[in-house]
C-alpha cells in the first residue's frame, strides 16, 4: 500500500497536463470515481487496523495534491486561451447563420383552434389524469359489466405496483369523458366545459388506427337543456372551424353514456357534398359523436336527473386535422418527420 501511494504520488506529479485533452485524461485517471485514487481508497479496508489512520492521511494528502495540480493546470489553460490572438482569417462582418425555427404541430394547432371556438360560447377547459380507474372510465359512464371495451383486447390496463392495494382496476383512459365525470362529481351547476387530451386504445397501428390519439369532448348541464341546444352548439363549431358553406347532419347512433345518441357528419370538405372517394360517394364525413347525457350517468355523478339535463359530445383531433389538411395517414402525426411538420404554421 505504502509503495502504491508513493508511486502514484510520483505519477501525479509527472503527469502531462499541458492541454485540455490531457487534463481531461488526468481527471478521469486520478480523480474520477473509477480512478486510481478511488481504487486505493477502496483498498483502505484491507490495511491492518493499526496502520489505517496513517495510510488514510497519506491518501488524503495525495488526493489534495492531485486536485491542486488539476486546479492549477486548468487555471493556466484558461488564462492561455483568453490571451490567444483572434483568428485573423475569420471574417467578422459575415451575416450570422439563420437559426431555423420549428413549426407548430398540426394537432396542437387544431386543438387550440377548437378550444378557442368553444371558449367563445362559454366552454372553459378542464383536464384530468391519463391513468384512470374503472369507475371514471367505465362504471360511472353506464358501461355494463361485460361491455367489450372493458376487455384487455380493447383497453390497456395498468398493473398495480407490487404490494399496492388497489380497490379497482386502473387503465389508460379510453376517452376524455373521465374528466367530465370528475367535473360533474366536483363542480357546481351549471357545467359548461371542454376536455382536450390524449386517449389510448389497444389497437394495431395503421394508417387509420393508432393506440394513442387525441379527443376534445364537451359537456353542458343545466335546467332545461335540449337536443336543439346540442345541435346549435355543434353547428356553430362546424361553421367556425370549416366555413359558412359546410352543413351538419345528425345520424342516430348508440353510446352507453348518452340517450338519445347521434353521430355528427359534416359536408365532405373535398367534394363539397357532390360525392368523392374520401366520403365514399355519400357527400358526408363523420367528425364525432354526441347525445343527451343519460340520466343514469347524471345520477352516478350525484346530479339530480329530474331537475337537470345536459348534452355531451366527443371529437377526435386527428380526425378533424386529417379532414382539414387532407392528411391521409395517422402515423404521420407521431413520426416527427420534419418534411411533414414543416408544412404547418411557423411558431
Ligand atoms: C365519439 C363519441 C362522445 C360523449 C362522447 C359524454 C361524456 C359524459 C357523458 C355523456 Cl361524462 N357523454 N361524452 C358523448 C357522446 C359521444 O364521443 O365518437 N368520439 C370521438
Amino acid at each position: 500500500m505504502q509503495e502504491s501511494i508513493t508511486s502514484l504520488a510520483a505519477e501525479v506529479a509527472a503527469a502531462d497536463v499541458s492541454s485540455t485533452a490531457a487534463l481531461d485524461q488526468f481527471r478521469l485517471l486520478y480523480l474520477g470515481r473509477k480512478g486510481r485514487l478511488a481504487d486505493l481508497f477502496d483498498q483502505l479496508k484491507t490495511v491492518p487496523a493499526e496502520d489505517r489512520r496513517a495510510i488514510g492521511q497519506q491518501l488524503n494528502g495525495l488526493k489534495q495534491q492531485a486536485q491542486a495540480r488539476f486546479d492549477e493546470a486548468q487555471a493556466a489553460l484558461e488564462a492561455a486561451s483568453a490571451n490567444e490572438p483572434a483568428d485573423a482569417s475569420f471574417d467578422y462582418t459575415l451575416p450570422p447563420v439563420p437559426h431555423a425555427l420549428g413549426t407548430r404541430h398540426p394537432l396542437n394547432l387544431v386543438r387550440e383552434q377548437m378550444l378557442r371556438i368553444f371558449a367563445r360560447i362559454g366552454f372553459a377547459v378542464a383536464e384530468g389524469p391519463e391513468i384512470e380507474d374503472d369507475w371514471h372510465n367505465f362504471t360511472a359512464l353506464n358501461f355494463p359489466e361485460n361491455h367489450p371495451a372493458r376487455d384487455m383486447q380493447d383497453t390497456f390496463f395498468v398493473e398495480p405496483a407490487p404490494g399496492a392495494e388497489v380497490a379497482q382496476p386502473h387503465l389508460l383512459r379510453t376517452h376524455t369523458s373521465t374528466v367530465q365525470v370528475r367535473v360533474m362529481e366536483n363542480e357546481p351547476l351549471p357545467i359548461r366545459r371542454v376536455m382536450p387530451g390524449r386517449v389510448f386504445r389497444n389497437e394495431a397501428i395503421s394508417a387509420r388506427a393508432h393506440m394513442m390519439f387525441h379527443q376534445v369532448e364537451g359537456i353542458y348541464i343545466d335546467e332545461n337543456v335540449s337536443f336543439a341546444d346540442l345541435k346549435q352548439t355543434i353547428y356553430y363549431f362546424v361553421r367556425e372551424m370549416f366555413g359558412e358553406e359546410i352543413n351538419i347532419r345528425f345520424r342516430p347512433s348508440y353510446f352507453p353514456f348518452t340517450e338519445p345518441s347521434a353521430e355528427i357528419d359534416i359536408t365532405c370538405l373535398i367534394c363539397k357534398g357532390a360525392g368523392c372517394n374520401i366520403c365514399k360517394g355519400s357527400g358526408w364525413v363523420e367528425i364525432g359523436g354526441s347525445g343527451m347525457v343519460d340520466p343514469a350517468v347524471l345520477e352516478n355523478c350525484g346530479i339530480d336527473s329530474e331537475k337537470y339535463s345536459g348534452y355531451a359530445w366527443g371529437m377526435g383531433i386527428e380526425r378533424i386535422t386529417m379532414l382539414k389538411y387532407q392528411v391521409k395517414d395517422l402515423r404521420l402525426f407521431t413520426e416527427n418527420d420534419v418534411r411533414f411538420l414543416r408544412q404547418f404554421e411557423a411558431q
